[in-house]
């Protein structure tokens, strides 16, 4: 079966009959002028339909006839098609999508006002998350609200859990384009690895890792690469990397490449010369420690919040003992964020980590750092890790990570 065709059959176990389904595609917004910025399209769309053309709109259905689906699509004018290409045809979004029934997006209010109406209609499920204030309506949002005035009795739900129920789970199809990205992400850092030199800026050695991801196939990143050396690798999202790097420094690079809107997301820690210095190594054993010790809790069943209190356990104990803190609230110091966050096909994967628990199938990052500023130190080791049902598999296993792997890595590309 389509694979999205099975997504759409998953989420319709959650539709009540007499209630619609409406999801969007979205748009890029415009930059300046007539430039837009990249398309990227509605994950949750996406998710179901395996189109990322902008202003597409799905319409799902569960009434008296069953469950049905819609799938709207721009019409093609014949005059973009001269200037950026040609718009999806309607036989090409039915292959894609599995979708039959394809009609065009300016015939979709007419066609939503006249199935409320004919099939009783009492819910629309709408994805309604907004998670700032002041972030620019979704077209789920503006359609929400324009829905609500002319169709005041119709009740209003958000699909948002459902996608994140669905979501977090991957299948086979999503773990393969997630598994190609960390890949290459791999290969990007290797890259780095092999080619910086202590007094190259931090874009030149983030140049090498866009070098490997567009050779790839890559065309939009995971996310703003962070290459951060010296004590910038304290700024948690430090993303300028306009600076010189000096002989002895760390440099922390966090990147992940996307394939077919999958990511991969990596951070690895590394000296710009090649070689450690011994409390450069101490520290970064420290975290390394903490790694293995969050990746030996993952489990299904595990609450999400327990990873996190593992590694300020870890840290409480190591940081006493090379007696850099005294008292474990000192530790707020040296380490300000979580250990993990869900990864699919969005970096910070949907899904909320309230009194969640673990469970199989979902994929998760281990990302222990510590920052000493004092020392000019930031470390963070991150990599990629799916829950099996026997506990867990780093999807990023390959990915050298220790000092001595590291070591012996850039020595030899060093010699060249
Ligand atoms: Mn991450």
């Amino acid at each position: 079966m389509n694979h999205f065709t099975n997504n759409r059959n998953k989420f319709a176990q959650y539709m009540e009959e007499n209630s619609v389904a409406v999801v969007f595609a979205g748009q890029a917004p415009y930059k300046r002028g007539d430039e837009k910025y990249p398309f990227s399209p509605d994950r949750n769309f996406y998710y179901l339909t395996g189109i990322d053309r902008e202003n597409c709109i799905l319409f799902m259905s569960n009434t008296t006839k069953g469950f049905e689906t819609k799938l709207y699509i721009p019409r093609d004018n014949g005059y973009l098609a001269k200037w950026v290409g040609a718009n999806m045809t309607v036989e090409e979004a039915k292959e894609i999508s599995g979708i039959t029934d394809v009609s065009f997006v300016d015939l979709f209010q007419s066609d939503f006002a006249e199935f409320v109406f004919k099939y009783n209609i009492d819910t629309l499920w709408l994805d309604l998350e907004n998670r700032d204030w002041n972030a620019l309506p979704t077209a789920a949002l503006s359609f929400a609200k324009e829905v609500q005035g002319k169709y005041p009795s119709l009740i209003l739900d958000n699909s948002y859990p459902i996608f994140s129920d669905l979501r977090l789970i991957k299948d086979g199809w999503e773990l393969e384009r997630m598994h190609r990205a960390m890949k290459i992400t791999e290969e990007g850092f290797l890259a780095m690895m092999s080619l910086v030199r202590p007094g190259m800026k931090e874009y030149e050695i983030e140049a090498y890792f866009d070098f490997v991801l567009t050779k790839r196939g890559v065309r939009q990143k995971a996310f703003q690469t962070i290459a951060a050396s010296g004590e910038r690798g304290c700024i948690l999202h430090y993303t300028e990397n306009n600076q010189t790097t000096k002989d002895g420094d760390l440099i922390l690079v966090d990147a992940g490449a996307q394939v077919d809107w999958y990511n991969g997301d990596i951070t690895r820690t590394f000296p710009v010369n090649g070689k450690f210095s011994d409390q450069q190594k101490l520290v970064y054993n420290i975290v390394l420690e903490g790694h293995r010790k969050v990746v030996e809790t993952i489990q299904p069943g595990v609450p999400f919040a327990r990873l996190n209190e593992v590694l300020r356990e870890h840290y409480v104990e190591a940081l006493t003992e090379i007696g850099l803190i005294t008292e474990p609230e000192e530790l707020n110091k040296y380490y300000y964020h979580g250990v993990s966050h869900y990864l699919g096909a969005e970096t910070h994967d949907i899904g909320r980590y309230i009194d969640r628990e673990l469970q199989a199938g979902m994929v998760l990052t281990v990302e222990p750092g510590l920052y000493i500023e004092e020392w000019n130190i930031g470390i963070r080791i991150e990599d990629d890790v799916l829950v099996t049902d026997e506990g867990s598999e780093i999807l990023t296993i390959d990915m050298i990570r220790t000092v001595e792997e590291i070591e012996s890595y850039m020595a030899k590309g060093r010699m060249k």
